[in-house]
């Protein structure tokens, strides 16, 4: 599998099945976020947007964390750019890349996520965990406010009142508890984690990228339309997916009982 992009963030592409996975990679500090890493990982997203072989996308973590967050040690570091600017000029433009890549991102959440990397798992589209996986807020912890979109998706995900209880409480969440109020969609044994996440992934890139892509577009938007809104919107995409040669070709499988072959077109 060729491997390719700066140290702190692993890139490797599968053109053939369509799967690129993103591996943050500075496990001695449990994949804590430094300005190189942000700037690989924004990169690496960027890369994996413009490459059209690439149909799906897996997000994890090297050795035993996904991502302990912020990286502490940095932020006490001379030269630190103020909360404000490292919160808008570094994180936030990350998770603004994930929601806005056309692409799924299958996060495979294979240790603690922990402050801006639990932010990082929420911006997935799909969440599989490890059984060895936590989740932690930890903002609270060293007098800080949820950012990098936790405070937006948190409610979104596991409703208000977990929220705010995980959020003010900052108590670690094991794999099995995320599980059960729906922050992951599963969990899976940690050796198989990496073959669940590829599988995954894998039949994201089967399907038809326009649709998945527009999809993923219309989840984004009902977070913040009303039904009319909602109601409107599908509309106008499925105008867009229906001039599709991919909806052309589901239609044509279907009718010839064969499993479709979409080309992106
Ligand atoms: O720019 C800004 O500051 C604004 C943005 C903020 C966003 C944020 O993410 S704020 C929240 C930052 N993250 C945290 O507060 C989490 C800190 N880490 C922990 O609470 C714990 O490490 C964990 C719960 C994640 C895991 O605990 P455990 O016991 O499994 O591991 P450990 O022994 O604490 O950590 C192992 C090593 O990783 C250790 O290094 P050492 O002593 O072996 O050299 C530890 O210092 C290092 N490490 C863990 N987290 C961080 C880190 N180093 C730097 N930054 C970290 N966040």
């Amino acid at each position: 599998m060729p491997e390719v992009e700066g140290e702190t963030v692993l890139v490797e592409l599968e053109a053939e099945a369509g799967v690129a996975t993103l591996t943050l990679n500075r496990p001695d500090a449990l994949n804590a976020l430094t300005v190189p890493m942000k700037q690989d990982l924004l990169a690496a997203l960027r890369r994996v947007e413009r490459d059209t072989s690439i149909r799906a996308v897996i997000l994890t973590g090297a050795g035993r964390a996904f991502c302990a967050g912020q990286d502490l040690r940095e932020r006490l570091e001379p030269g630190a750019a103020p909360l404000g600017v490292e919160v808008r000029e570094r994180y936030n433009p990350i998770i603004r890349a994930m929601r806005g890549l056309p692409k799924p991102i299958v996060g495979a959440i294979n240790g603690v996520a922990a402050g801006a990397g639990a932010s990082l798992a929420m911006a997935c589209d799909v969440r599989i965990a490890s059984d060895a996986a936590s989740f932690a807020l930890a903002f609270g912890r060293v007098g800080l406010v949820p950012d990098s979109g936790a405070t937006w998706f948190l409610p979104r995900i596991v409703g208000a009142a977990r929220a705010a209880e995980l959020a003010l409480l900052n108590d670690p969440v094991s794999a099995e508890d995320a599980l059960r109020i729906g922050l992951v969609g599963r969990v899976v044994p940690a050796a198989e984690l990496a073959t669940e996440a590829r599988g995954v992934a894998a039949r994201l890139a089967a399907g038809a990228p326009k649709a998945i892509a527009l999809t993923k577009r219309a989840l984004n938007a009902a977070w913040t339309h009303d039904l009319d809104a909602a109601l409107e919107y599908e509309a106008h995409l499925q105008d867009l997916a229906g001039r599709t040669k991919d909806h052309a070709e589901g239609m044509a499988a279907f009718m010839d009982k064969r499993p479709p072959r979409f080309t992106g077109e």
